[in-house]
């Protein structure tokens, strides 16, 4: 299998396959499958802890030069961190399950921090998969180099992730510039072993526009948002009614107090009215027509902790 697995494609042959991105919170994961995917399918924000679910991103491409025609699906997961409500138990969930049966993984470090214990967790994960006995290919991305004063500083970072597993490649890059994105993109799909199309043209995700619809509204109040509000909010999208001209959308998004409620409202709704317009913008570049969104605010007490609410909210968004 294993010979296989990284066998040369044969002539007008497609390589194919899983490669799951995982790090710790805010190291830029959902901003370079947005970026390799050329639009924005995962939500961002300047918060650690964004993406809380795993998430499928197909990319393909077609054979040119020396390169060879591909369909690469990227998984999106939770940042790798040590939350301990039932929340963040789910969220490493989703790692665990982004990581099931794929082909390769991508680990994803930031340049800026040091290594700490969530990158020890995360390369542990990608080390160890659930998965099966057979260690996985790890390339490793060292992102957010613009941020680097001088490029020089990379080379001891380098050195020291070398020391911590034996990579497939290292690549650094800047997810937000594009800086190296497609060597890195290359790497991984020299990793592809020659597989079928696993998706139909045209299809970009796995996921349903409810579940985009909810994850658009959550970002944009996040985004609007501070401290640990961003953490405390979850949505959910009552109703998406496509129409001939217009499509109507009733998102609920759900706090844990009435203080956050107030918050989230606003004065005289100056909050939630910015929240909703700067989500609508969003709605109607994905779904391109026009939308009309309805925004409403409830306080579920302690939901983090409610297994019931929490599978009840993945099972209205879910896959398609
Ligand atoms: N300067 C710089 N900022 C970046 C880069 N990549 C991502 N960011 C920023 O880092 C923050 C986090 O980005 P995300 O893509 O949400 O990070 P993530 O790893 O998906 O985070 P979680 O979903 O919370 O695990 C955002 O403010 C991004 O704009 C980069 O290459 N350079
Ligand atoms: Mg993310």
């Amino acid at each position: 299998m294993a010979a296989s697995k990284h066998s040369q494609p044969e002539p007008g042959g497609l390589r194919s396959g899983f490669i799951a991105i995982v790090g710790r919170p805010n190291v830029g994961k959902s901003t370079l499958l947005n970026r390799i995917l050329g639009r924005k399918l995962a939500i961002v924000t300047p918060h650690p802890q964004t993406t809380r679910t795993h998430l499928l991103g197909i990319y393909r491409q077609p054979a040119e030069g020396l390169r060879p025609a591909a369909q690469l699906i990227l998984v999106d997961t939770p940042g790798v961190h040590r939350g301990k409500t039932q929340h963040n138990r789910e969220m490493l969930r989703h790692v665990r399950q982004g990581l099931e049966g794929r082909d390769a993984a991508l680990l994803m470090a930031d340049v800026t921090r040091p290594f700490g214990a969530e990158d020890a967790q995360a390369l542990e994960l990608v080390r160890l998969p659930d998965a099966g006995p057979s260690p996985l290919p790890v390339v490793l991305a060292l992102n957010k180099i613009d941020r680097l004063r001088d490029r020089r500083e990379l080379l001891p970072i380098l050195e020291a992730w070398k020391k911590r597993h034996d990579f497939a490649a290292l690549v650094p890059i800047s997810a937000q510039t594009g800086e190296q994105t497609d060597r890195l993109l290359q790497a991984l799909i020299e990793l592809l072993p020659q597989g079928p199309e696993y998706f139909p043209e045209g299809q970009i995700t796995n996921q349903s526009d409810r579940f985009l619809a909810a994850e658009l509204v959550r970002e944009a109040a996040m985004r609007r948002l501070r401290d640990e509000l961003p953490h405390a909010i979850a949505v959910q999208i009552e109703k998406l009614e496509p129409g001939p001209r217009l499509t109507r959308i009733e998102a609920v998004i759900y706090c844990e107090r009435e203080g956050q409620k107030a918050i989230l409202v606003g004065q005289h709704g100056e909050q939630i009215r910015a929240i909703g317009i700067q989500a609508r913008r969003e709605l109607e570049k994905h779904l391109a027509t026009q939308v009309f969104l309805g925004l409403h605010v409830a306080v579920r007490e302690q939901w983090r902790e409610d297994r019931g609410f929490l599978r009840h909210l993945e099972a209205r968004d879910g896959e398609i």
